[in-house]
């Protein structure tokens, strides 16, 4: 591998030495093989299909043909020194029709990832829903109906019963507000425009979560530990006028608090409840879902990759309003550098996000970022390298504002940068590049960018291998 000396030295402060380095990735992202091994199609094969949907009309049916290449990258991660990897499993490879028969094509997939990391002292870390709910279910209503959080329940004990004894971390969900209001107001699959039915579908989703967290315990700590992954994106006013103050305190809430307040503190955020009340009667939340969902966690999983502004703006009428639309629209705040995805770049918001979970919630649990990342207009030069300086320099800060907030005493137990790969960015297609390594995608093959490389100084420098 290249392993040229340009590449800056990290500079950054000393981590504690059983701090988790790890990688994300997420399975219809990167697998491919949609349709082999008895895999039945998820929303987002559906969704791909949809004209206009996703950017070039891209569909993640070979990705980065990871199904295939699993040992090769495996070995990437070994090269990369990780002491975790989280992935994500795909519901529809394992009950293709997301409920009865289990597949144990798709299932011995996963036991092979899982026994090729443990053989490489790699801690799986296991997502159980990453946004790829069978097309089956869908037919049924989807998350909308409650009826989902049993099925996700069961889905995740047929997991449990095939892994849980080699699986130290489980995630039950990705963040979940991708999966219920982005899903269900247009931007996301199953690409519905609901106003209340993307609540109900939110709470649903919450519900599934605690029904999983109940089902892992059942199990005993030898379970290995489980928590979720929510992503934060604070949001200031863009100004000091009125409306848009109380703009941005909605955009926030909802950005920031709308699923933390609910697993944290057991109820959601009253400003947004009293303002969802013209298309929202929240009959779906029942006696006991609130404690259910609350269900005290043992970690978080943080994603964090950008800060906003809001403005305020004219809200739809009741009956044509959709649960995002909450009277803002967003943008960076103003002279931020961006990302190649137009996303600020804001290294003190992450920081201050991580202490302000700290200060908010008195029974936080550790904390793993489980997500964080960039992606800019990455090439392979002349002479064969990526040289995305910009990446290194990007997590360079962040990683000094995940280290400014442990010094400031926030229990922070990992880091796993988003992404391994290049990969399937949802609705923008292959147009994206997170990843440490580029993926050739007419031909899958691997090449380290220089950001690989010098993460691979970082935890060198930084870390112990995790033993579980
Ligand atoms: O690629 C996504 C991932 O699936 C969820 N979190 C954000 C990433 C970058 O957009």
């Amino acid at each position: 591998m290249n392993q040229s000396r340009d590449i800056p030295e990290p500079d950054l402060p000393a981590f504690p030495p059983e701090f988790l380095w790890g990688t994300a990735t997420a399975a219809y992202q990167i697998e491919g093989a949609a349709r082999e091994d008895g895999r039945g199609p998820s929303i987002w094969d559906t969704y791909c299909r949809k004209p206009g949907a996703v950017l070039h009309g891209d569909t993640g049916d070979i990705a980065c043909d990871h199904y295939h290449r699993m040992e090769e990258d495996l070995d990437l991660l070994a090269g990369l020194g990780v002491g975790g990897y989280r992935f994500s499993i795909a519901w529809p490879r394992v009950i293709p029709q997301g409920r009865g028969a289990v597949n144990q094509r798709g299932l011995d997939f996963y036991r092979r990832l899982v026994d090729g990391l443990l053989a490489r002292g790699i801690a799986p870390m296991v997502t159980l829903y990453h946004w790829d709910l069978p097309q089956p279910l869908q037919d049924q209503g989807g998350w909308q109906e409650r009826d989902c959080a049993m099925w996700f329940a069961d889905y995740a004990s047929v997991v449990f019963d095939a892994l849980a004894d080699r699986v130290p971390y489980w995630i039950t969900l990705n963040e979940p507000i991708g999966a219920s209001f982005y899903a269900y107001a247009g931007s996301h699959a199953p690409g519905l425009r609901l106003g209340g039915g993307a609540i109900a579908a939110a709470h649903h989703l919450l519900l599934g979560h605690g029904e999983a967290v109940a089902a892992l315990r059942a199990l005993g700590r030898a379970a290995g530990r489980i928590g979720i992954t929510l992503n934060f994106g604070p949001t200031s006013p863009a100004t000091q006028e009125p409306g848009d103050i109380a703009a941005a305190a909605r955009a926030d809430a909802l950005a920031t608090r709308w699923f933390s307040d609910a697993v944290l503190d057991g109820a959601y955020p009253k400003l947004l409840t009293d303002f969802y009340e013209p298309i929202c009667d929240f009959t779906f939340v029942r006696d006991g879902d609130m404690a259910r969902i609350s269900t005290p966690l043992d970690f978080l999983g943080v994603n964090y990759y950008k800060s906003w502004v809001a403005r305020a703006c004219e809200l739809p009428p009741p009956g044509e309003r959709r649960a995002t639309d909450l009277g803002a629209v967003t943008e960076p705040p103003p002279g931020a550098e961006l990302t190649g995805f137009g996303w600020a770049v804001c290294p003190d918001g992450f920081r201050d996000t991580l202490l302000w979970l700290r200060e908010k919630y008195p029974g936080l649990p550790p904390l793993y970022v489980t997500e964080n990342g960039c992606c800019y207009e990455d090439y392979v030069d002349p002479t064969g390298r990526v040289r995305d300086a910009e990446r290194i320099s990007f997590l360079q800060r962040y990683l000094r504002a995940a280290a400014a907030a442990i010094e400031a005493g926030v229990d922070l137990r990992g880091y796993f940068c988003w992404s391994l790969l290049d990969n399937f960015e949802w609705t923008a297609g292959y147009s994206k590049r997170f990843g440490l390594v580029w993926v050739d995608y007419p031909t899958g093959e691997r090449l380290p960018k220089d950001s690989y490389h010098w993460y691979r100084r970082v935890i060198a420098a930084q870390t112990l291998r995790c033993e579980r």
